[in-house]
């Protein structure tokens, strides 16, 4: 087992994988910018490095300066956390010849999973279902695209093969815009991610975003989690999660489960990941990406399953076996997770930093809050607005909804807006109480707008 860890992250992930290293016995380092000095992660771990100023391509990106810092304090393995260099193939292939562990998957497994062309092919090969579309990247001036078009049938998407997360996406609804479209998608594909590939899927509508937590160990074990559904999204970011979804069966929940063990599988995956599906309104799913990294969502699947999932990243990362089967898992309760961010729902969700004055985050019983944040700490403007998450459990749905309306009421920050009222009038939304939760939710239910997506 790891003596020392680096956490080269910040906020409540930062200070939830302290916690973990700190229950395992293990020593923890963390790094900050000139911006994050009062930092709770800096408190709470035994030493700290401040690794640039507050831009995060000059601190939390410093790729040369987290490595000295690792270095400096004798550290043995680097937590990457989410987000900055959580997949970042260069990054862990620099820890590697360092000598120091990145408590992540192999190189080539993120790799494999980045190019979603290849990513695909590679689904297809491991009889992973996949939405019908183009074997490999499409032109413009090729004339087949129309016919391939047809055939899939318009609605299509065209995606980049270096995209994910929703970046550079396009919804193409008839052959006069495929042109364009293809064009278009092309130049923000170079212009976004530096690869102008791009590919060309059915369009799904209204689907379910469903989610299954894998875990693998270095002697090539797999097993796979419940489901989180993560229907509730506001331009890409995911603002409400659950497990298990309101919307999956246990003889879909089985075979869903088993595809997102191939699809690790396929890659040699060891730690933590995530396999993202679409499941549209016939119950059939198709693979649209995987995570390799452990997420923001992660711990509405520790309430359900009991598992403490960064533990076991760390664990898996020393070269620990797994220990159980995906068969010897029981659902407990129900859980609903709320990320609370620092932003004004009121404004078109601007970005609301600034000191915290009073403060009162909810507690009791069937709450989990993990959070950062405290009395008079100020957000800093530089980094994303996620500032707490809220997670209530019941044995039911219903009661775990409710839990949370209670949870919502309870808070109190002052200083700043932030997006609890939002999730309060999600709770009380009888599309939500009936499970009704389709990637089309806030605009059609909450906004009462179909095009505030966009
Ligand atoms: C799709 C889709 C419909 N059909 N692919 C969004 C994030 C990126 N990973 C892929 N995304 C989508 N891919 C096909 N073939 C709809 C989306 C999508 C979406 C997916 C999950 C959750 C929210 C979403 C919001 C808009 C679009």
């Amino acid at each position: 087992m790891f003596k020392k860890i680096l956490i080269a992250n910040r906020g409540e992930i930062a200070c939830r994988v302290i916690r973990a290293a700190k229950e395992l016995g293990i020593k923890t380092v963390a790094i900050h910018s000139e911006a994050d000095k009062e930092s709770m992660h800096v408190t709470m771990a035994d030493e700290s490095v401040c690794v640039g100023p507050a831009s995060a391509s000059e601190s939390y990106l410093n790729i040369p300066s987290i490595i000295s810092a690792a270095e400096i304090t004798g550290a043995d393995a680097i937590h990457p956390g989410y987000g900055f260099l959580a997949e970042n193939t260069y990054f862990a292939e620099v820890c590697e010849s360092c000598g120091i562990t990145f408590i992540g998957p192999k190189r080539s497994s993120i790799e494999k999973m980045g190019d979603k062309i290849a990513a695909r092919q590679l689904m297809i090969k491991s009889k992973v279902p996949v939405v019908p579309g183009s074997d490999g990247p499409i032109s413009a001036d090729d004339p087949n695209i129309y016919k391939l078009a047809e055939k899939i049938g318009y609605p299509i998407i065209i995606k980049a093969t270096a995209g994910g997360g929703g970046k550079g996406m396009r919804v193409v609804v008839s052959q006069e815009a495929l042109k364009n479209s293809i064009i278009m998608a092309q130049t923000e594909a170079k212009a976004n991610f530096g690869n102008p590939d791009v590919y060309m899927e059915k369009y799904i509508e209204e689907p379910h975003h469903i989610e299954f937590q894998i875990l693998g160990d270095s002697k090539g074990k797999v097993v796979y989690l419940p489901e989180r559904d993560c229907s509730i999204q506001r331009r890409h970011q995911k603002l409400v999660e659950e497990s298990p979804s309101p919307f999956i069966s246990e003889s879909l929940r089985k075979k869903m489960g088993k595809a997102a063990q191939s699809a690790a599988e396929a890659v040699g995956y060891i730690t933590v990941g995530t396999v993202e599906f679409l499941v549209d309104k016939n119950m059939d799913f198709y693979f649209m990406e995987m995570n390799t990294r452990i997420q923001v969502e992660h711990p509405v699947t520790e309430i359900v399953t009991g598992i403490d999932l960064v533990k076991e990243q760390i664990r898996l990362a020393a070269g620990e076996r797994l220990s159980f089967d995906s068969s010897a898992i029981k659902i407990k309760n129900h859980a609903i997770e709320c990320r609370i961010n620092a932003e004004d729902p009121d404004k078109d969700f601007i970005p609301s930093p600034g000191k915290i004055g009073k403060l009162y985050l909810p507690g009791g019983p069937g709450i989990r809050v993990d959070t950062h944040v405290y009395s008079g700490y100020t957000i800093p403007p530089f980094y994303d607005s996620l500032i707490a998450k809220i997670i209530a459990y019941a044995p039911t749905r219903e009661e775990t909804i409710s839990k949370m309306s209670r949870a919502l009421k309870e808070v109190i920050i002052e200083g700043i807006k932030n997006t609890a009222s939002l999730h309060a009038k999600i709770m009380n939304n009888e599309y939500f109480h009936e499970g009704n939760i389709c990637t089309d939710f806030l605009p059609k239910y909450v906004f009462n707008n179909r095009n505030s997506e966009e």
